[in-house]
């Protein structure tokens, strides 16, 4: 059963030796692409159309809403929105899963509850008003780089998207007026829009979509740029304005018109098209949008990220590796290598200094080299599963390059000794005070990890292993004291890219175990305690979205094969691989498994900013092959033991 697990890995590999697949389930991303492309007097072609619409349909609630994913309860800001996509796209008003949504969000306030990036791309296409915004002043990137509050210390996804809403907002942009978006905003209210009162819709929100409260210091800020936008300089404003559009084309430059992130990929665009319509810059910006597009079976979405290819292949090649089986696999680990080796990137970005850029020299993104902007725990994986490849004779990546990728982490622990994702931390945690998204939470500082923190000692310790005397050694004692420090009471660590307790106490008891920790350690005994109080009665565990959201444990109704999979890594890891609780759920991944060597589809594994689930297409194929092979090594192990 592991070499059909095997095979279905290795059968899914693309030609280019990378695993590429579907990185959806945000639902608020297709409608600002369509949105983004209606400002631009264009419109996705006849088969996209279709497709996104396919999707959209498939994935309204039997409430009439859209959640903010495919998984979740119904927001204002993703059912107006995907509202306004569909008649964009060209459904009629009284198709009836539009009537069905205009139920839903008509008693909530219309736009006037959604959550504030939906006012933004509502007021863009002209179905708000500019007035009923918090103010996105350009000026803020004026501002002395000391200060605390700089834009550019905030977290690099969070800065890229205010940046082109700054200059949006700056400009009051907005799309040309047409006949259909007449009719949307009689549509979209539940009063006529010319009696809706844009002050008081500025601080409304509705309940579904409050997950961040606006704290009393974000409503005092909102009201004194509010009385900034009154009395605001235009020559000063027009100096900002210009210094937005100069660090917009340095994102796009540096990203080969990729950006950091769908959104700003699209904010982006639209900015120059407005700034130079027709120009060169559109043309770059339109030529790589459907990089961001996922055809599949059951429609077209759009992707979290220009793909999640680096990651998944460091995984994969771990995962391959760990199942003791690399002599089957070695065409497909080499393919691997040689996209691990295409794929670092290889100089800083250009001018990094001027666009607040910390130097790139070294690094792995999370998708490809051409999106130029690397991370701390892709750098790690990466570098791991080089390190892997190397005893088999695979890893293409010479050594002064891995030198380069281990200084490349170096560079990014943080005073705490963790390490963040993009950047080192760069403003106060403070900051989050200031978060006015209401849908996300931690988005205002890169603070640290424990996934990067985890990933980054454990790469570093096998950096060691393969260059003994690297120094490297004061690093690692500062990530393992992090680690330590952020175990919670009942043995187990937050994560916050996946779901969540068991992805955090995954990678942090590998990165302590890593770095030495003996299997009796009190801490490795809490985390085993951990595990064992949420395991199910069948073997399994199953951990939900919503233990994100609620900072607590929050069970699925059944098992699931990557949560079981994590915690029996996890198990494994600390010592614990003979205990009853590691047998029982090595017993449930193998029944689980279907004939043809997958695991059945399960709820999203993946998750960002405490709220939105993502999906991770290798997830399935990668974690339970993983702790299957560590499972059997034990047990060939340990007959091996018997028999002499
Ligand atoms: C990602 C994707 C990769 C992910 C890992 C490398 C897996 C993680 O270990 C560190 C964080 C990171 C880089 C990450 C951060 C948040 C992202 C960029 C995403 C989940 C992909 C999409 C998401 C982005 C923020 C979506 C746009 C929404 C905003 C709130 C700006």
């Amino acid at each position: 059963m592991l070499q059909r697990a095997l095979e279905v890995l290795t059968r899914t590999q693309e030609a280019d030796g990378s695993w590429k697949g579907d990185y959806s389930g945000p639902l608020f991303l297709g409608p600002v692409y369509v949105a983004g492309l209606y400002v631009m007097g264009r419109s996705p072609d006849a088969r996209t159309r279709e497709g996104m619409l396919v999707h959209l349909r498939a994935h309204q609630n039997v409430d009439g809403g859209w959640g903010l994913d495919v998984e979740s309860p119904s927001l204002v800001f993703t059912t107006v929105l995907n509202y306004v996509s569909a008649r964009l796209l060209g459904v009629a008003a009284d198709d009836p899963d539009l009537v069905r949504a205009r139920a839903w969000f008509l008693p909530r306030g219309g736009p006037v509850g959604s959550g504030s990036w939906g006012k933004f791309i509502l007021a863009l296409l002209g179905l708000y008003d500019y007035a009923g915004l918090a103010p996105v002043p350009p000026e803020l990137w004026l501002l002395p780089r000391a200060l605390p509050f700089h834009p550019s210390r905030l977290w690099c996804h969070c800065r890229m998207v205010y940046l082109p809403m700054g200059w949006l907002y700056g400009h009051r942009a907005r799309a040309v007026e047409t006949p259909l978006l007449a009719e949307l905003r009689r549509e979209l209210y539940p009063q006529p829009y010319s009696e809706v009162d844009w002050e008081e819709a500025r601080s409304r929100v509705a309940v579904s979509d409050a997950y961040t409260p606006r704290s009393a210091w974000l409503r005092a800020v909102n009201r004194v740029l509010g009385f900034y936008e009154r009395i605001h300089s235009k020559r000063l404003r027009a100096r900002a304005l210009d210094e937005s559009l100069t660090l917009i084309r340095g994102e796009d430059e540096a990203t080969h018109h990729l950006c950091i992130g769908p959104l700003n990929k699209v904010l982006n665009t639209v900015v120059w098209h407005l700034a130079r319509p027709g120009g060169l810059e559109v043309r770059a910006h339109l030529a790589r949008l459907q990089d961001y597009l996922q055809h599949s079976e059951d429609g077209v979405r759009i992707n979290g990220y220009n793909s999640s290819q680096l990651w998944d292949t460091a995984f994969a090649v771990q995962s391959l590796v760990a199942s003791g089986r690399a002599d089957g696999a070695r065409e497909s680990l080499e393919r691997a290598g040689r996209f691990l080796e295409a794929e670092q990137v290889l100089e800083d970005s250009p001018h990094a200094a001027r666009h607040y850029r910390h130097p790139s020299r070294g690094g792995w993104p999370f998708s490809t080299r051409a999106h130029g902007w690397p991370i701390s725990d892709c750098t790690a994986e990466a570098l791991k599963a080089c390190l892997l490849l190397e005893p088999l004779g695979l890893n293409r990546v010479p050594r002064e390059r891995l030198a380069q990728a281990v200084a490349f982490i170096l560079s990014l622990q943080n005073r705490d000794g963790g390490w963040s994702t993009y950047e080192r931390q760069r403003g106060p945690r403070w900051l989050e005070c200031f978060n006015p998204s209401d849908v996300f939470a931690g988005i205002m500082v890169d603070t640290s990890f424990v996934e990067c923190t985890s990933a980054c000692v454990q790469a570093l310790v096998a950096w060691r292993r393969a260059q003994p005397g690297a120094p490297v050694g004061r690093a690692i004692e500062r990530g393992l004291e992090f680690l330590r420090r952020t175990q919670r009471p009942d043995g187990s660590w937050e994560g916050s890219w996946g779901v969540c307790f068991s992805y955090g106490t995954w990678f942090a008891v590998a990165g302590l175990v890593a770095g030495g920790m003996e299997s009796g350690d009190p801490l490795l005994r809490r985390a085993a305690a951990f595990w064992r109080a949420h395991q199910r009665e069948d073997g399994s565990w199953s951990e939900t979205l919503q233990s994100c959201r609620e900072r607590r444990w929050v069970e699925g109704a059944t098992g699931h094969a990557v949560t079981t999979s994590w915690a029996l890594m996890s198990l494994m890891a600390m010592g614990e691989g003979d205990s009853e609780a590691a047998r029982r759920g090595v017993t449930w991944l193998r029944a689980r498994q279907g004939a043809e060597g997958r695991w059945p589809p399960e709820p999203l594994a993946g998750v960002f900013n405490r709220t939105c689930a993502i999906h991770y297409d290798t997830y399935l194929r990668v974690f339970p092959l993983w702790a299957l092979s560590l499972a059997a090594h034990r047990d060939s192990f340990r007959a091996a033991a018997v028999g002499r």
